[in-house]
Protein backbone atom coordinates (compact mmCIF):
# COMPACT_ATOMS: atom_id res chain seq x y z
CA UNK A 1 0.00 0.00 0.00
CA UNK A 2 2.59 2.36 1.20
CA UNK A 3 4.83 1.36 -1.84
CA UNK A 4 1.79 2.14 -4.43
CA UNK A 5 1.24 5.54 -2.68
CA UNK A 6 5.16 5.94 -3.24
CA UNK A 7 4.55 5.32 -7.05
CA UNK A 8 1.83 7.93 -7.15
CA UNK A 9 3.95 10.27 -5.47
CA UNK A 10 6.66 10.25 -7.80
CA UNK A 11 4.88 9.38 -11.32
CA UNK A 12 2.57 13.11 -10.19
CA UNK A 13 5.68 14.43 -9.55
CA UNK A 14 7.22 13.76 -13.20
CA UNK A 15 4.29 14.66 -14.82
CA UNK A 16 3.49 18.16 -13.00
CA UNK A 17 5.84 20.71 -13.43
CA UNK A 18 4.14 23.00 -10.87
CA UNK A 19 2.57 20.83 -8.48
CA UNK A 20 3.65 17.37 -6.36
CA UNK A 21 1.78 14.73 -4.23
CA UNK A 22 2.46 13.60 -1.06
CA UNK A 23 1.21 11.52 1.22
CA UNK A 24 -0.28 12.72 4.50
CA UNK A 25 1.08 10.09 6.48
CA UNK A 26 5.02 9.70 5.35
CA UNK A 27 5.17 6.33 4.50
CA UNK A 28 8.65 4.74 4.68
CA UNK A 29 10.34 6.46 2.04
CA UNK A 30 13.43 4.74 -0.05
CA UNK A 31 16.23 7.18 1.53
CA UNK A 32 17.50 7.96 -2.27
CA UNK A 33 14.45 9.50 -3.34
CA UNK A 34 13.23 11.00 -0.50
CA UNK A 35 15.08 14.15 -0.81
CA UNK A 36 14.34 15.19 -3.85
CA UNK A 37 10.20 14.84 -3.29
CA UNK A 38 11.13 17.18 -0.31
CA UNK A 39 12.78 19.38 -2.26
CA UNK A 40 9.83 19.57 -4.73
CA UNK A 41 7.50 20.02 -2.45
CA UNK A 42 8.90 22.67 -0.59
CA UNK A 43 10.57 24.72 -3.52
CA UNK A 44 7.08 25.11 -5.13
CA UNK A 45 4.48 27.98 -4.00
CA UNK A 46 2.14 25.04 -2.37
CA UNK A 47 -1.59 25.43 -1.44
CA UNK A 48 -3.14 21.77 -0.60
CA UNK A 49 -5.92 20.00 -1.88
CA UNK A 50 -7.00 16.73 -0.22
CA UNK A 51 -7.86 13.50 -1.99
CA UNK A 52 -10.71 11.96 0.56
CA UNK A 53 -10.28 8.77 1.72
CA UNK A 54 -12.94 5.91 0.74
CA UNK A 55 -15.14 6.19 3.87
CA UNK A 56 -15.53 9.80 2.75
CA UNK A 57 -17.47 9.42 0.06
CA UNK A 58 -17.07 12.19 -2.02
CA UNK A 59 -15.14 12.99 -5.25
CA UNK A 60 -13.92 12.17 -8.00
CA UNK A 61 -12.95 15.02 -10.90
CA UNK A 62 -11.17 17.93 -10.18
CA UNK A 63 -9.22 20.32 -11.68
CA UNK A 64 -5.39 20.42 -10.02
CA UNK A 65 -5.04 23.82 -12.43
CA UNK A 66 -6.07 24.73 -15.81
CA UNK A 67 -4.06 21.99 -17.37
CA UNK A 68 -4.21 19.49 -15.44
CA UNK A 69 -7.14 17.29 -14.45
CA UNK A 70 -7.35 14.58 -11.01
CA UNK A 71 -9.94 11.68 -11.08
CA UNK A 72 -10.46 8.99 -8.56
CA UNK A 73 -12.72 6.42 -10.25
CA UNK A 74 -15.89 5.22 -8.49
CA UNK A 75 -14.39 2.06 -6.42
CA UNK A 76 -11.22 3.91 -5.32
CA UNK A 77 -8.86 2.06 -6.93
CA UNK A 78 -7.19 3.91 -9.53
CA UNK A 79 -6.34 7.80 -9.45
CA UNK A 80 -6.39 9.46 -13.20
CA UNK A 81 -3.66 12.62 -14.24
CA UNK A 82 -4.94 14.11 -17.05
CA UNK A 83 -2.85 16.65 -18.57
CA UNK A 84 -3.36 19.08 -21.45
CA UNK A 85 0.08 17.45 -23.63
CA UNK A 86 -2.30 14.39 -23.48
CA UNK A 87 -0.45 12.44 -20.88
CA UNK A 88 -2.53 10.24 -18.96
CA UNK A 89 -1.14 8.24 -15.79
CA UNK A 90 -3.42 6.12 -14.15
CA UNK A 91 -2.15 4.49 -10.63
CA UNK A 92 -3.61 2.62 -8.19
CA UNK A 93 -4.87 4.22 -5.04
CA UNK A 94 -5.13 2.86 -1.52
CA UNK A 95 -7.18 3.96 1.72
CA UNK A 96 -4.48 6.31 2.92
CA UNK A 97 -5.07 9.78 2.82
CA UNK A 98 -3.11 11.60 -0.69
CA UNK A 99 -2.31 15.56 -0.56
CA UNK A 100 -1.83 16.76 -3.91
CA UNK A 101 -0.17 19.97 -3.70
CA UNK A 102 -1.37 22.90 -6.72
CA UNK A 103 0.89 26.12 -6.89
CA UNK A 104 -2.17 27.93 -8.22
CA UNK A 105 -5.22 27.19 -6.90
CA UNK A 106 -7.13 25.86 -4.06
CA UNK A 107 -9.21 22.88 -5.73
CA UNK A 108 -10.36 20.89 -3.33
CA UNK A 109 -12.85 18.08 -4.14
CA UNK A 110 -15.00 20.34 -2.24
CA UNK A 111 -14.26 23.81 -4.82
CA UNK A 112 -16.56 23.84 -7.91
CA UNK A 113 -14.57 23.53 -10.91
CA UNK A 114 -15.18 24.82 -14.47
CA UNK A 115 -12.65 21.73 -16.02
CA UNK A 116 -16.15 19.71 -16.89
CA UNK A 117 -18.38 20.40 -19.82
CA UNK A 118 -20.91 21.78 -18.00
CA UNK A 119 -18.14 24.06 -16.60
CA UNK A 120 -19.69 26.79 -18.42
CA UNK A 121 -23.32 27.70 -18.01
CA UNK A 122 -25.45 26.72 -21.84
CA UNK A 123 -23.65 29.22 -24.16
CA UNK A 124 -27.23 31.50 -24.28
CA UNK A 125 -26.01 32.87 -20.69
CA UNK A 126 -23.88 35.41 -20.60
CA UNK A 127 -21.63 35.92 -17.73
CA UNK A 128 -21.95 33.43 -15.73
CA UNK A 129 -18.47 31.92 -14.52
CA UNK A 130 -15.37 33.04 -13.09
CA UNK A 131 -11.75 32.96 -14.34
CA UNK A 132 -8.57 32.03 -12.00
CA UNK A 133 -6.31 34.45 -12.06
CA UNK A 134 -4.14 34.98 -14.97
CA UNK A 135 -6.64 33.16 -17.32
CA UNK A 136 -7.86 34.54 -20.21
CA UNK A 137 -11.01 33.28 -22.45
CA UNK A 138 -11.98 34.82 -26.24
CA UNK A 139 -15.13 33.63 -27.32
CA UNK A 140 -17.33 34.10 -30.53
CA UNK A 141 -20.88 33.46 -30.30
CA UNK A 142 -24.10 33.33 -33.47
CA UNK A 143 -27.27 34.17 -32.41
CA UNK A 144 -30.49 33.91 -34.50
CA UNK A 145 -33.54 35.20 -33.59
CA UNK A 146 -37.04 34.13 -35.56
CA UNK A 147 -40.11 36.08 -35.01
CA UNK A 148 -43.37 36.07 -37.13
CA UNK A 149 -46.89 36.99 -36.45
CA UNK A 150 -48.32 40.00 -34.42
CA UNK A 151 -49.60 39.23 -30.77
CA UNK A 152 -51.85 41.61 -28.17
CA UNK A 153 -51.42 40.26 -25.14
CA UNK A 154 -51.04 36.09 -25.52
CA UNK A 155 -53.35 36.52 -27.99
CA UNK A 156 -52.54 35.93 -31.92
CA UNK A 157 -53.38 38.91 -34.46
CA UNK A 158 -53.66 38.09 -38.16
CA UNK A 159 -52.09 40.79 -40.15
CA UNK A 160 -55.47 42.02 -41.45
CA UNK A 161 -56.47 42.77 -38.05
CA UNK A 162 -52.65 44.33 -37.51
CA UNK A 163 -54.21 46.96 -40.43
CA UNK A 164 -57.39 47.64 -39.28
CA UNK A 165 -55.35 50.37 -36.98
CA UNK A 166 -52.56 50.59 -39.03
CA UNK A 167 -51.51 51.43 -42.61
CA UNK A 168 -48.63 49.18 -42.39
CA UNK A 169 -47.94 45.80 -40.19
CA UNK A 170 -44.62 44.18 -39.88
CA UNK A 171 -45.22 40.73 -40.15
CA UNK A 172 -41.87 38.90 -39.67
CA UNK A 173 -38.26 39.88 -38.76
CA UNK A 174 -35.26 38.02 -37.97
CA UNK A 175 -32.28 38.78 -35.95
CA UNK A 176 -28.39 37.76 -36.56
CA UNK A 177 -25.26 38.88 -33.89
CA UNK A 178 -22.01 37.87 -34.33
CA UNK A 179 -20.83 38.86 -30.44
CA UNK A 180 -17.39 38.63 -29.96
CA UNK A 181 -16.27 38.11 -26.56
CA UNK A 182 -13.15 38.58 -23.86
CA UNK A 183 -12.34 37.66 -20.46
CA UNK A 184 -9.31 38.18 -18.19
CA UNK A 185 -9.22 37.52 -14.67
CA UNK A 186 -6.52 39.95 -12.66
CA UNK A 187 -7.40 38.07 -9.36
CA UNK A 188 -9.42 34.97 -8.59
CA UNK A 189 -11.81 36.84 -7.60
CA UNK A 190 -12.08 39.32 -10.34
CA UNK A 191 -12.91 38.72 -13.96
CA UNK A 192 -13.41 41.42 -16.12
CA UNK A 193 -15.34 41.19 -19.26
CA UNK A 194 -15.72 42.68 -22.77
CA UNK A 195 -18.23 41.63 -25.38
CA UNK A 196 -18.58 43.11 -29.22
CA UNK A 197 -21.80 42.45 -30.85
CA UNK A 198 -22.01 43.04 -34.81
CA UNK A 199 -26.00 42.59 -35.49
CA UNK A 200 -28.15 42.34 -38.52
CA UNK A 201 -31.81 42.64 -38.89
CA UNK A 202 -34.19 42.21 -41.16
CA UNK A 203 -38.08 42.76 -40.99
CA UNK A 204 -41.16 41.85 -43.57
CA UNK A 205 -43.89 43.75 -43.58
CA UNK A 206 -47.39 44.45 -45.66
CA UNK A 207 -49.53 47.71 -46.26
CA UNK A 208 -52.88 48.04 -46.09
CA UNK A 209 -53.30 48.31 -49.92
CA UNK A 210 -51.13 44.80 -49.93
CA UNK A 211 -47.65 46.00 -50.80
CA UNK A 212 -45.37 43.97 -49.41
CA UNK A 213 -41.32 45.26 -48.36
CA UNK A 214 -38.45 44.66 -46.51
CA UNK A 215 -36.46 46.61 -44.68
CA UNK A 216 -32.70 46.03 -43.54
CA UNK A 217 -30.02 47.19 -40.77
CA UNK A 218 -27.31 46.00 -39.01
CA UNK A 219 -23.57 47.26 -37.91
CA UNK A 220 -21.71 47.50 -34.38
CA UNK A 221 -24.18 47.31 -31.46
CA UNK A 222 -23.43 48.49 -27.47
CA UNK A 223 -20.44 47.32 -26.57
CA UNK A 224 -20.25 45.71 -23.10
CA UNK A 225 -17.74 45.61 -19.97
CA UNK A 226 -18.83 43.45 -17.01
CA UNK A 227 -16.79 42.85 -14.12
CA UNK A 228 -17.63 40.19 -12.34
CA UNK A 229 -17.01 39.52 -8.59
CA UNK A 230 -16.96 36.15 -6.81
CA UNK A 231 -18.36 36.52 -3.15
CA UNK A 232 -18.26 32.84 -2.34
CA UNK A 233 -17.09 29.43 -3.09
CA UNK A 234 -18.20 26.89 -0.78
CA UNK A 235 -19.15 23.32 -1.07
CA UNK A 236 -19.43 23.05 -4.62
CA UNK A 237 -21.22 26.14 -4.81
CA UNK A 238 -20.26 29.73 -6.19
CA UNK A 239 -21.85 33.25 -6.08
CA UNK A 240 -21.02 36.05 -7.90
CA UNK A 241 -22.18 39.35 -8.64
CA UNK A 242 -22.32 40.86 -12.32
CA UNK A 243 -21.78 44.67 -12.52
CA UNK A 244 -21.99 45.54 -16.47
CA UNK A 245 -22.15 48.88 -18.61
CA UNK A 246 -23.42 49.04 -21.85
CA UNK A 247 -21.85 51.78 -24.34
CA UNK A 248 -23.95 53.67 -26.97
CA UNK A 249 -21.87 52.44 -29.43
CA UNK A 250 -24.86 51.11 -31.54
CA UNK A 251 -26.32 53.21 -34.02
CA UNK A 252 -30.11 54.70 -33.42
CA UNK A 253 -30.06 56.50 -36.43
CA UNK A 254 -30.60 53.58 -39.22
CA UNK A 255 -32.36 54.44 -42.46
CA UNK A 256 -33.88 52.44 -45.31
CA UNK A 257 -36.34 52.93 -48.13
CA UNK A 258 -39.90 52.29 -47.77
CA UNK A 259 -42.47 52.32 -50.28
CA UNK A 260 -43.60 55.97 -48.60
CA UNK A 261 -40.42 57.37 -48.18
CA UNK A 262 -36.76 56.95 -49.54
CA UNK A 263 -33.89 56.90 -46.66
CA UNK A 264 -36.69 56.85 -43.73
CA UNK A 265 -35.25 56.31 -40.45
CA UNK A 266 -36.39 52.89 -39.45
CA UNK A 267 -38.69 52.15 -36.44
CA UNK A 268 -37.52 51.05 -32.94
CA UNK A 269 -36.78 47.60 -32.74
CA UNK A 270 -34.85 47.59 -36.78
CA UNK A 271 -32.40 50.19 -34.29
CA UNK A 272 -29.55 48.40 -33.58
CA UNK A 273 -28.17 49.90 -29.95
CA UNK A 274 -30.53 51.34 -27.04
CA UNK A 275 -28.48 54.72 -27.46
CA UNK A 276 -28.28 54.70 -23.91
CA UNK A 277 -25.66 53.91 -21.20
CA UNK A 278 -26.97 51.36 -19.56
CA UNK A 279 -26.20 49.41 -15.96
CA UNK A 280 -26.28 45.99 -16.38
CA UNK A 281 -26.16 44.68 -12.48
CA UNK A 282 -26.77 40.91 -11.73
CA UNK A 283 -26.26 38.39 -9.40
CA UNK A 284 -25.11 34.44 -10.90
CA UNK A 285 -25.46 31.61 -8.60
CA UNK A 286 -23.75 28.02 -9.31
CA UNK A 287 -23.99 24.64 -8.21
CA UNK A 288 -22.53 21.28 -8.61
CA UNK A 289 -22.01 17.44 -7.98
CA UNK A 290 -20.17 14.80 -10.10
CA UNK A 291 -22.73 14.02 -12.55
CA UNK A 292 -24.73 17.05 -12.51
CA UNK A 293 -24.52 21.08 -12.31
CA UNK A 294 -27.02 23.80 -11.80
CA UNK A 295 -26.99 27.91 -11.73
CA UNK A 296 -29.33 31.01 -11.35
CA UNK A 297 -28.52 34.38 -13.27
CA UNK A 298 -30.57 37.45 -12.63
CA UNK A 299 -29.71 40.24 -14.60
CA UNK A 300 -30.96 43.56 -15.65
CA UNK A 301 -30.65 46.38 -18.22
CA UNK A 302 -31.52 50.28 -16.47
CA UNK A 303 -31.14 52.72 -19.23
CA UNK A 304 -29.66 56.17 -17.78
CA UNK A 305 -30.98 58.82 -19.10
CA UNK A 306 -32.51 59.24 -22.85
CA UNK A 307 -30.56 58.76 -26.27
CA UNK A 308 -30.27 61.23 -28.78
CA UNK A 309 -33.52 60.84 -30.90
CA UNK A 310 -35.32 61.76 -27.36
CA UNK A 311 -36.18 58.53 -26.25
CA UNK A 312 -35.02 55.44 -23.51
CA UNK A 313 -35.81 51.61 -23.95
CA UNK A 314 -37.67 50.06 -21.32
CA UNK A 315 -35.66 48.29 -18.51
CA UNK A 316 -35.13 44.60 -18.79
CA UNK A 317 -35.33 41.71 -15.90
CA UNK A 318 -34.07 38.58 -16.50
CA UNK A 319 -33.98 35.21 -13.93
CA UNK A 320 -33.15 32.02 -16.03
CA UNK A 321 -32.15 28.73 -13.93
CA UNK A 322 -30.68 25.70 -15.76
CA UNK A 323 -29.45 22.40 -14.94
CA UNK A 324 -26.78 20.37 -16.74
CA UNK A 325 -25.60 16.83 -16.88
CA UNK A 326 -22.32 15.52 -17.54
CA UNK A 327 -22.45 12.65 -19.77
CA UNK A 328 -18.75 12.24 -20.10
CA UNK A 329 -15.59 14.15 -19.43
CA UNK A 330 -16.27 16.08 -23.13
CA UNK A 331 -20.19 16.06 -23.59
CA UNK A 332 -23.17 17.43 -21.79
CA UNK A 333 -26.69 18.55 -21.85
CA UNK A 334 -29.03 21.53 -20.38
CA UNK A 335 -32.31 22.29 -19.97
CA UNK A 336 -33.12 26.28 -18.68
CA UNK A 337 -35.95 28.25 -18.46
CA UNK A 338 -35.37 32.17 -19.12
CA UNK A 339 -38.02 34.41 -17.76
CA UNK A 340 -37.67 37.96 -18.73
CA UNK A 341 -39.89 41.12 -18.79
CA UNK A 342 -39.02 44.70 -20.20
CA UNK A 343 -40.96 47.85 -20.12
CA UNK A 344 -42.40 50.21 -22.97
CA UNK A 345 -39.97 53.36 -24.07
CA UNK A 346 -39.85 56.52 -22.34
CA UNK A 347 -40.73 59.44 -25.17
CA UNK A 348 -40.35 59.34 -28.44
CA UNK A 349 -38.53 59.91 -31.50
CA UNK A 350 -40.18 62.76 -33.52
CA UNK A 351 -39.62 61.27 -36.66
CA UNK A 352 -41.49 58.16 -36.44
CA UNK A 353 -45.07 58.38 -36.84
CA UNK A 354 -46.81 55.93 -34.23
CA UNK A 355 -50.03 55.83 -36.20
CA UNK A 356 -48.72 54.69 -39.23
CA UNK A 357 -47.03 51.58 -37.90
CA UNK A 358 -47.34 49.62 -34.58
CA UNK A 359 -42.68 49.29 -34.39
CA UNK A 360 -42.87 53.23 -34.44
CA UNK A 361 -45.45 53.20 -31.19
CA UNK A 362 -42.56 53.90 -28.14
CA UNK A 363 -46.05 52.31 -25.65
CA UNK A 364 -46.03 49.03 -28.08
CA UNK A 365 -43.01 47.86 -27.02
CA UNK A 366 -42.53 45.87 -23.37
CA UNK A 367 -43.54 42.49 -22.89
CA UNK A 368 -43.20 39.20 -20.53
CA UNK A 369 -42.00 35.60 -22.31
CA UNK A 370 -40.53 32.32 -20.38
CA UNK A 371 -38.52 30.56 -22.80
CA UNK A 372 -37.07 26.93 -22.38
CA UNK A 373 -33.83 26.28 -23.64
CA UNK A 374 -31.92 22.84 -25.11
CA UNK A 375 -28.49 23.25 -24.68
CA UNK A 376 -25.59 20.89 -25.12
CA UNK A 377 -22.01 21.73 -23.97
CA UNK A 378 -18.82 19.96 -25.81
CA UNK A 379 -14.74 20.67 -23.55
CA UNK A 380 -11.96 19.64 -24.58
CA UNK A 381 -10.00 18.77 -21.30
CA UNK A 382 -6.50 17.71 -23.26
CA UNK A 383 -5.11 17.17 -26.85
CA UNK A 384 -4.49 19.87 -29.26
CA UNK A 385 -7.53 21.24 -28.29
CA UNK A 386 -7.01 22.00 -24.69
CA UNK A 387 -9.15 25.12 -23.11
CA UNK A 388 -11.36 24.48 -26.37
CA UNK A 389 -15.59 24.82 -26.07
CA UNK A 390 -18.56 24.31 -27.84
CA UNK A 391 -21.59 24.77 -27.06
CA UNK A 392 -25.23 24.89 -29.01
CA UNK A 393 -28.26 26.15 -27.76
CA UNK A 394 -32.01 26.27 -28.67
CA UNK A 395 -34.55 28.43 -27.23
CA UNK A 396 -38.37 28.65 -28.01
CA UNK A 397 -40.75 30.43 -25.44
CA UNK A 398 -43.42 28.48 -23.31
CA UNK A 399 -45.21 32.18 -22.46
CA UNK A 400 -45.33 35.11 -24.22
CA UNK A 401 -47.42 38.12 -23.27
CA UNK A 402 -46.61 41.28 -25.37
CA UNK A 403 -47.96 45.06 -25.52
CA UNK A 404 -49.44 44.86 -29.04
CA UNK A 405 -49.37 44.40 -31.56
CA UNK A 406 -45.92 43.44 -31.60
CA UNK A 407 -44.30 40.82 -33.19
CA UNK A 408 -43.71 37.30 -31.19
CA UNK A 409 -40.72 35.68 -30.82
CA UNK A 410 -41.11 31.86 -32.50
CA UNK A 411 -37.06 30.66 -31.63
CA UNK A 412 -33.78 31.46 -31.22
CA UNK A 413 -30.52 29.51 -31.55
CA UNK A 414 -27.41 30.58 -29.90
CA UNK A 415 -24.11 28.77 -31.31
CA UNK A 416 -20.57 29.34 -29.79
CA UNK A 417 -16.94 28.57 -29.10
CA UNK A 418 -14.73 29.47 -26.22
CA UNK A 419 -10.87 29.29 -25.69
CA UNK A 420 -9.28 29.50 -22.32
CA UNK A 421 -5.54 29.76 -21.59
CU1 LIG B 1 -14.90 32.77 -19.56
Amino acid sequence: MIQQNWYLLNAALALLTATSVVAQTPPTLQPETETEVLTAVTGTNLEEVIVPTPNQQTLPTFELNSQTQVSVDDSFSTVSLNTSIGENVTLPFQDTTVIIADSSDRATNSEWTSGRPDGHAPIGVMGDHVHKAGEWMVSYRYMFMAMAGNRDGTDNLSTDEVLRDFMVTPEDMTMQMHMFGAMYAPTDDLTLMVMLPFVSKEMDHRTRSGVEFTTNSGGLGDIKFTGLYNVLRENRQRVHLNFGVSFPTGSIDERDDTPAVNDQILPYPMQIGSGTFDLLPGITYLGQTDDWSWGTQLNTAIRLGQNSRDYSLGNRYQLTTWVGRQWTEQVSTSLRLSGQTWGNYDGADSSLNPMMIPTADPELRGGTRLDLGLGINVYFPEGSLAGGRLGVEFEFPVYQSLEGPQLETDWQLTAGLQYSF
